[in-house]
């Protein structure tokens, strides 16, 4: 690894731990290099005593792509200590200028390897028959980056803005989770209205991109892994004192409450 990825992963480390937003990296780095800074933060998660839960994917719909401005699906990655409980008052403290936006998050019943050789369409039918629960989920994220702006490249080395998640009750998987409506609800009044099928066109497509990016990158699959499939609606700022229902048919409501 060149010491120019190590600084690079270093400054944004730096700036999520210290709560404070640093400038744009720009279009200088590869995609390829922005994973590799990625892969250096989660190094820098693992040594202080975390530990890796799962992966996340990034912009999944046409929503959340058109909100930021960026038109690639990305992968970041979670730790168990950014999973907060459900139904728990979260509190802002340590993010810089938090959003919220709701999800569904599929569940690894046991590990999947990618085997050598394997094609992104074999790996992707062996995720989606280890997946053995799926539940509503909400992503707190969090840019490093001044002004929540950012290049493709940018928020790929970024750990895709990911900063803290929290996931519903699991329910059996497989079920049906196509066409299902969202609502976004913000102390009592949507404040965004979506459907499910704003994953891609199917929620279910998720392990296709998951797939196809591990075959790429190298994202590791262990057992109990969420896996966040990408936001349905635009992501929302978080202020303190609010109320959040992520309403998604046919699961029980998730609510986040901000201390
Ligand atoms: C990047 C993260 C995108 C999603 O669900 O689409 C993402 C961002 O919007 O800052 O997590
Ligand atoms: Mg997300």
């Amino acid at each position: 690894m060149s010491t120019g990825i190590a600084q690079l992963a270093r400054t944004l480390d730096d700036a999520q731990r210290s709560a404070t937003a640093t400038t744009q990296l720009g279009d200088a780095l590869s995609i390829e290099d922005a994973y590799a800074v990625q892969r250096e933060i989660l190094r820098l998660h693992l040594q202080r005593g975390e530990t890796y839960a799962g992966p996340k994917l990034g912009f999944t719909s046409t929503a959340k792509m058109e909100q930021m401005g960026v038109s690639d699906i990305i992968v970041g990655f979670l730790t168990r200590e950014m999973e907060l409980p459900a139904g728990q008052a979260i509190s802002l403290a340590g993010l810089i200028h938090p959003r919220i936006e709701p999800e569904l998050v599929f569940r690894l019943g046991h590990d999947v390897t990618p085997e050598a050789g394997e094609d992104a369409a074999a790996l992707a039918a062996r995720i989606r028959a280890a997946a053995d629960a799926v539940a509503a989920g909400m992503e707190i994220i969090d840019s490093r980056y001044e002004n929540f702006r950012f290049t493709l490249s940018d928020v790929v080395a970024d750990n895709t803005s990911a900063a803290r998640f929290v996931v519903g009750e699991w329910q059996d998987f497989p079920r049906p989770l196509s066409g299902l409506s969202v609502e976004f609800e913000i102390d009592g009044a949507v404040v965004e209205r979506g459907v499910s099928d704003a994953i891609l066109g199917d929620p279910l497509r998720a392990f296709d991109q998951l797939a196809a990016m591990t075959v790429k990158y190298g994202f590791v699959l262990p057992a109990g892994a969420p896996i966040l499939a990408g936001s349905m609606t635009p992501a929302v700022y978080l202020e303190p004192g609010q109320h959040v229902v992520a309403r998604i048919e046919s699961f029980p409501d998730l609510t986040v409450d901000v201390a």
